[in-house]
């Protein structure tokens, strides 16, 4: 297997596009002959970490267990894309600090709140603003942006771009690496 492993940890708010991002990516690097695979936080709160809460500490638990498998896909050779909220620095950055210098790619989903409020797409917001969910990221539990990220995605204006442009901003990313 002619490929290095690495982990693309993509961090943002719920409806940020995060599981987004990771899907076109995973497609793009297919069809270059790449193997990927993607952990998806909301996935994977079904199975793995279904045990967990969105308490602060089991938030950490959470991006703990999430950051140890991801270890194990690189180090096997697998870019390991990542989507997960991941709100606390600390938590991200002790995933980054397991893994050898380089191979954590940390891509922050830089969408306004009232962005992502509006698409909704499984009206959590909704059910957060009417207080029928409590902690919810952005509504009454917080989100630390990253300050030192490899990739920042940003609406251009009033636009977000398509999937497969974000996805382009990350391969010339690992590209030029
Ligand atoms: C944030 C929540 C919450 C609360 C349920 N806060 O957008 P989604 O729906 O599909 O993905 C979100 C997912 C967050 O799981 P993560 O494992 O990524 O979170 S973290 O990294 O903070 O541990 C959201 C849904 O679960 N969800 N309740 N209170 N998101």
């Amino acid at each position: 297997l002619q490929q290095k492993g690495c982990v693309i940890w993509i961090t943002g708010l719920s409806g940020s596009g995060k599981s987004t991002l990771a899907c076109s990516l995973t497609r793009a690097l297919h069809s270059r002959g790449k193997l990927t695979y993607v952990l998806d936080g909301d996935n994977l709160r079904h199975g793995l970490n279904s045990d967990l809460t969105f308490k602060a500490e089991d938030r950490a638990e959470n991006i703990r267990r999430i950051g140890e498998v991801a270890k194990l896909f690189s180090d096997a050779g697998v870019i390991c894309i990542v989507s997960v909220i991941s709100p606390y620095r600390k938590d991200r950055d002790a995933c980054r600090s397991i893994l050898p210098d380089g191979d954590f790619i940390e891509v922050f989903m830089d969408m306004p709140l009232h962005v992502c409020e509006a698409r909704d797409p499984k009206g959590l917001y909704k059910l957060a603003r009417a207080g029928k969910i409590e902690d919810f990221t952005g509504v009454d539990d917080p989100y630390e942006p990253p300050l030192n990220s490899e990739i920042i995605i940003q609406m251009e204006g009033e636009v977000c771009s398509p999937p497969e442009v974000m996805a382009e901003k990350v391969i010339s990313y690992l590209d030029a690496k």
